[in-house]
Protein backbone atom coordinates (compact mmCIF):
# COMPACT_ATOMS: atom_id res chain seq x y z
CA UNK A 1 0.00 0.00 0.00
CA UNK A 2 1.05 3.58 -0.69
CA UNK A 3 2.06 6.25 2.07
CA UNK A 4 -0.42 8.23 1.05
CA UNK A 5 -2.98 5.41 1.33
CA UNK A 6 -1.71 4.53 4.21
CA UNK A 7 -1.69 8.14 5.89
CA UNK A 8 -5.90 8.29 4.92
CA UNK A 9 -6.31 4.86 6.53
CA UNK A 10 -4.41 6.65 9.74
CA UNK A 11 -6.64 9.25 9.26
CA UNK A 12 -10.21 7.96 9.21
CA UNK A 13 -8.90 5.25 12.39
CA UNK A 14 -8.16 8.81 14.43
CA UNK A 15 -11.33 10.52 13.33
CA UNK A 16 -13.61 7.31 14.13
CA UNK A 17 -11.37 6.34 17.43
CA UNK A 18 -12.04 10.10 18.24
CA UNK A 19 -15.71 10.30 17.67
CA UNK A 20 -16.35 6.56 19.51
CA UNK A 21 -13.93 8.60 22.56
CA UNK A 22 -16.28 11.59 22.53
CA UNK A 23 -20.06 9.64 22.60
CA UNK A 24 -18.80 7.67 25.17
CA UNK A 25 -17.37 10.45 27.44
CA UNK A 26 -20.53 12.42 26.44
CA UNK A 27 -23.11 9.34 27.50
CA UNK A 28 -21.10 8.81 30.97
CA UNK A 29 -21.20 12.21 31.62
CA UNK A 30 -24.50 12.39 31.41
CA UNK A 31 -25.35 9.54 33.19
CA UNK A 32 -23.07 10.80 36.02
CA UNK A 33 -24.90 13.63 36.32
CA UNK A 34 -28.24 12.28 36.67
CA UNK A 35 -27.35 9.61 39.42
CA UNK A 36 -26.09 13.01 41.21
CA UNK A 37 -29.83 14.23 41.47
CA UNK A 38 -30.86 11.43 42.25
CA UNK A 39 -28.47 11.40 45.18
CA UNK A 40 -29.77 15.09 46.19
CA UNK A 41 -33.15 13.74 45.73
CA UNK A 42 -32.95 11.03 48.40
CA UNK A 43 -31.22 13.88 50.54
CA UNK A 44 -34.14 15.75 49.90
CA UNK A 45 -37.04 13.36 50.82
CA UNK A 46 -35.05 10.69 52.56
CA UNK A 47 -32.65 13.06 55.34
CA UNK A 48 -34.94 16.82 55.00
CA UNK A 49 -38.28 14.99 56.08
CA UNK A 50 -39.26 14.17 59.11
CA UNK A 51 -40.60 11.12 58.73
CA UNK A 52 -39.29 10.74 55.43
CA UNK A 53 -41.30 11.36 52.49
CA UNK A 54 -39.34 8.35 50.27
CA UNK A 55 -40.40 4.22 49.97
CA UNK A 56 -38.94 1.74 47.83
CA UNK A 57 -42.47 1.88 46.02
CA UNK A 58 -42.06 5.58 44.97
CA UNK A 59 -37.74 4.93 44.76
CA UNK A 60 -38.66 2.31 41.93
CA UNK A 61 -41.08 4.08 40.30
CA UNK A 62 -39.42 7.70 39.49
CA UNK A 63 -36.50 5.61 38.87
CA UNK A 64 -37.77 3.63 35.94
CA UNK A 65 -39.41 6.72 34.82
CA UNK A 66 -35.97 8.60 34.76
CA UNK A 67 -34.21 5.42 33.64
CA UNK A 68 -33.56 7.32 29.68
CA UNK A 69 -31.45 9.91 31.69
CA UNK A 70 -28.83 7.04 32.14
CA UNK A 71 -28.05 5.44 29.48
CA UNK A 72 -25.15 3.55 30.63
CA UNK A 73 -26.27 2.34 33.79
CA UNK A 74 -27.78 -0.71 34.52
CA UNK A 75 -29.74 0.34 37.82
CA UNK A 76 -29.31 2.39 40.34
CA UNK A 77 -29.66 1.69 44.43
CA UNK A 78 -29.45 3.62 47.50
CA UNK A 79 -27.30 2.02 50.28
CA UNK A 80 -27.70 3.12 53.82
CA UNK A 81 -24.76 3.38 56.79
CA UNK A 82 -25.89 1.22 59.20
CA UNK A 83 -23.65 0.91 62.44
CA UNK A 84 -23.58 -2.45 64.58
CA UNK A 85 -24.82 -1.04 67.49
CA UNK A 86 -28.28 0.08 65.40
CA UNK A 87 -28.22 -3.64 63.38
CA UNK A 88 -31.45 -4.98 65.23
CA UNK A 89 -33.50 -1.86 65.46
CA UNK A 90 -32.90 -1.61 61.72
CA UNK A 91 -33.43 -5.48 60.50
CA UNK A 92 -36.44 -5.30 62.61
CA UNK A 93 -37.77 -2.25 61.03
CA UNK A 94 -37.23 -3.35 57.94
CA UNK A 95 -38.37 -7.03 58.05
CA UNK A 96 -35.18 -8.70 56.75
CA UNK A 97 -31.80 -8.91 57.72
CA UNK A 98 -28.39 -7.84 56.36
CA UNK A 99 -26.76 -9.96 53.76
CA UNK A 100 -23.22 -9.98 52.29
CA UNK A 101 -22.82 -9.91 48.67
CA UNK A 102 -22.66 -13.95 48.46
CA UNK A 103 -26.04 -13.59 49.96
CA UNK A 104 -25.46 -14.90 53.33
CA UNK A 105 -26.53 -13.52 56.39
CA UNK A 106 -23.87 -10.68 57.36
CA UNK A 107 -21.38 -12.02 60.13
CA UNK A 108 -20.99 -8.88 62.65
CA UNK A 109 -19.01 -5.78 61.02
CA UNK A 110 -18.56 -2.20 63.05
CA UNK A 111 -20.73 -1.05 60.38
CA UNK A 112 -23.07 -2.05 56.81
CA UNK A 113 -24.24 -0.63 53.98
CA UNK A 114 -27.08 -2.53 53.21
CA UNK A 115 -29.49 -1.56 49.62
CA UNK A 116 -32.52 0.08 50.98
CA UNK A 117 -34.02 1.28 47.89
CA UNK A 118 -33.49 -0.09 44.20
CA UNK A 119 -34.29 0.80 40.81
CA UNK A 120 -36.17 -2.64 39.48
CA UNK A 121 -33.69 -3.70 37.00
CA UNK A 122 -31.09 -4.49 40.44
CA UNK A 123 -33.83 -5.50 42.77
CA UNK A 124 -31.25 -8.41 43.19
CA UNK A 125 -28.86 -5.99 45.29
CA UNK A 126 -31.51 -5.09 47.72
CA UNK A 127 -30.86 -5.83 51.44
CA UNK A 128 -27.05 -6.52 50.33
CA UNK A 129 -24.14 -4.98 52.32
CA UNK A 130 -22.22 -3.28 49.73
CA UNK A 131 -19.40 -3.11 51.81
CA UNK A 132 -19.13 -6.66 51.67
CA UNK A 133 -17.51 -7.10 48.33
CA UNK A 134 -14.36 -5.34 47.95
CA UNK A 135 -14.49 -3.36 44.63
CA UNK A 136 -18.05 -1.73 46.34
CA UNK A 137 -16.90 -1.09 49.78
CA UNK A 138 -13.22 0.64 48.47
CA UNK A 139 -15.96 3.10 46.14
CA UNK A 140 -18.04 3.73 49.57
CA UNK A 141 -14.90 4.41 51.90
CA UNK A 142 -13.58 7.07 49.28
CA UNK A 143 -17.09 8.53 48.00
CA UNK A 144 -17.51 9.77 51.48
CA UNK A 145 -14.45 10.78 52.86
CA UNK A 146 -13.95 13.29 49.54
CA UNK A 147 -17.40 14.17 49.01
CA UNK A 148 -17.14 13.81 45.25
CA UNK A 149 -18.29 11.22 42.57
CA UNK A 150 -16.04 7.83 42.79
CA UNK A 151 -15.28 5.12 40.36
CA UNK A 152 -14.41 1.47 40.71
CA UNK A 153 -11.54 -0.42 38.98
CA UNK A 154 -13.56 -2.56 36.11
CA UNK A 155 -14.68 -5.45 37.32
CA UNK A 156 -17.45 -8.50 37.04
CA UNK A 157 -20.84 -7.21 38.50
CA UNK A 158 -23.58 -9.73 39.90
CA UNK A 159 -25.78 -11.34 38.17
CA UNK A 160 -24.86 -10.34 34.46
CA UNK A 161 -21.34 -11.46 35.53
CA UNK A 162 -20.46 -8.77 32.55
CA UNK A 163 -17.72 -6.46 32.75
CA UNK A 164 -18.19 -2.88 34.10
CA UNK A 165 -17.29 -0.48 36.81
CA UNK A 166 -19.72 0.94 40.01
CA UNK A 167 -20.90 4.74 40.41
CA UNK A 168 -20.75 5.95 43.80
CA UNK A 169 -21.78 9.61 45.23
CA UNK A 170 -21.92 9.85 49.00
CA UNK A 171 -25.26 10.72 50.92
CA UNK A 172 -24.93 13.44 54.09
CA UNK A 173 -26.68 14.21 57.15
CA UNK A 174 -27.52 18.06 56.56
CA UNK A 175 -25.63 20.59 57.87
CA UNK A 176 -22.49 19.26 56.60
CA UNK A 177 -20.21 22.54 55.27
CA UNK A 178 -18.80 22.51 52.10
CA UNK A 179 -14.74 22.27 53.35
CA UNK A 180 -15.76 19.74 55.67
CA UNK A 181 -12.67 17.85 56.70
CA UNK A 182 -12.38 13.73 55.41
CA UNK A 183 -13.10 13.25 59.36
CA UNK A 184 -16.54 15.18 59.79
CA UNK A 185 -17.48 14.00 56.07
CA UNK A 186 -17.13 9.73 57.44
CA UNK A 187 -19.35 11.33 60.89
CA UNK A 188 -21.85 12.88 58.70
CA UNK A 189 -22.55 10.10 56.43
CA UNK A 190 -25.68 8.73 55.88
CA UNK A 191 -25.37 6.60 53.08
CA UNK A 192 -24.31 6.31 48.76
CA UNK A 193 -26.44 5.98 46.07
CA UNK A 194 -24.71 4.62 43.42
CA UNK A 195 -25.32 2.29 40.16
CA UNK A 196 -23.29 -0.19 37.94
CA UNK A 197 -22.69 0.87 33.96
CA UNK A 198 -22.70 -2.18 32.22
CA UNK A 199 -19.83 -1.44 30.21
CA UNK A 200 -19.85 -5.14 28.54
CA UNK A 201 -23.49 -4.90 27.19
CA UNK A 202 -24.30 -1.11 27.08
CA UNK A 203 -21.23 0.39 25.30
CA UNK A 204 -21.94 -2.55 22.77
CA UNK A 205 -24.87 -1.59 22.05
CA UNK A 206 -23.64 2.06 21.60
CA UNK A 207 -20.77 1.61 19.41
CA UNK A 208 -22.79 -0.75 17.02
CA UNK A 209 -25.19 2.09 16.29
CA UNK A 210 -22.27 3.62 14.61
CA UNK A 211 -21.04 3.89 11.13
CA UNK A 212 -18.35 1.60 10.26
CA UNK A 213 -18.58 -0.42 13.36
CA UNK A 214 -17.60 -3.34 12.08
CA UNK A 215 -14.01 -1.96 10.30
CA UNK A 216 -12.69 -1.13 13.65
CA UNK A 217 -12.16 -3.01 17.38
CA UNK A 218 -12.39 -1.01 20.26
CA UNK A 219 -10.76 -1.29 23.32
CA UNK A 220 -11.20 0.46 26.67
CA UNK A 221 -8.51 0.50 29.53
CA UNK A 222 -8.23 1.36 32.96
CA UNK A 223 -4.74 2.77 32.73
CA UNK A 224 -4.64 4.42 36.53
CA UNK A 225 -1.51 1.89 37.43
CA UNK A 226 0.58 2.82 33.68
CA UNK A 227 2.47 -0.31 33.96
CA UNK A 228 -0.50 -2.75 34.65
CA UNK A 229 -3.60 -1.37 32.61
CA UNK A 230 -6.62 -3.31 33.31
CA UNK A 231 -9.30 -3.83 30.36
CA UNK A 232 -12.84 -2.23 30.71
CA UNK A 233 -14.27 -2.99 27.30
CA UNK A 234 -13.62 -5.44 24.49
CA UNK A 235 -11.52 -8.65 23.90
CA UNK A 236 -7.70 -8.07 24.67
CA UNK A 237 -6.12 -8.14 21.62
CA UNK A 238 -2.92 -10.09 21.18
CA UNK A 239 0.49 -8.17 21.10
CA UNK A 240 3.27 -7.76 18.52
CA UNK A 241 0.94 -7.10 15.64
CA UNK A 242 2.06 -3.90 13.35
CA UNK A 243 -1.61 -2.79 12.47
CA UNK A 244 -1.69 1.06 13.05
CA UNK A 245 -3.83 1.66 16.54
CA UNK A 246 -4.74 5.20 17.70
CA UNK A 247 -5.30 6.13 21.41
CA UNK A 248 -8.34 9.07 22.43
CA UNK A 249 -8.18 9.90 25.98
CA UNK A 250 -11.10 9.78 28.53
CA UNK A 251 -12.28 11.65 30.88
CA UNK A 252 -15.25 9.92 33.08
CA UNK A 253 -14.85 12.21 35.66
CA UNK A 254 -13.26 10.21 38.88
CA UNK A 255 -9.93 12.18 39.02
CA UNK A 256 -8.22 9.14 40.54
CA UNK A 257 -9.11 6.61 37.88
CA UNK A 258 -7.09 7.68 34.38
CA UNK A 259 -9.14 5.78 30.76
CA UNK A 260 -8.63 5.65 27.08
CA UNK A 261 -9.83 3.98 24.63
CA UNK A 262 -7.37 2.05 21.68
CA UNK A 263 -8.88 1.85 18.20
CA UNK A 264 -7.50 -0.29 15.34
CA UNK A 265 -8.28 -2.11 12.21
CA UNK A 266 -9.85 -5.55 12.37
CA UNK A 267 -7.95 -6.47 9.06
CA UNK A 268 -4.83 -4.47 8.07
CA UNK A 269 -6.14 -1.80 5.77
N1 LIG B 1 -24.84 -2.30 41.66
C1 LIG B 1 -25.22 -3.23 40.74
N2 LIG B 1 -24.52 -4.32 40.45
C2 LIG B 1 -23.38 -4.52 41.14
C3 LIG B 1 -22.93 -3.62 42.12
C4 LIG B 1 -23.71 -2.48 42.37
N3 LIG B 1 -23.33 -1.57 43.30
N4 LIG B 1 -21.76 -4.11 42.61
C5 LIG B 1 -21.51 -5.28 41.96
N5 LIG B 1 -22.48 -5.55 41.08
C6 LIG B 1 -25.69 1.18 45.80
O1 LIG B 1 -22.23 2.49 45.97
C7 LIG B 1 -23.57 2.27 46.32
C8 LIG B 1 -24.12 -0.40 43.62
C9 LIG B 1 -23.56 0.28 44.84
C10 LIG B 1 -24.33 1.52 45.27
Amino acid sequence: MGTESMRKAEETLTSMCEERARMLQEQFAVSVNHVHALAILVSTFHYQKDPPALDQETFAKYTARTAFERPLLNGVAYAQRVVHAERDLFENRQGWIIKTMKREPSPMQDEYAPVIYSQATVSYIEALDMMSGEEDRENILRARSTGKAVLTRPFRLLESNHLGVVLTFPVYLSGLPADATAEERVKAIAGYLGGAFDVESLVENLLRQLAGNHEIVVNVYDVTNSSEPLVMYGAHPPDGHMSPSHVSMLDFGDPFRKHQMKCRYRKKP
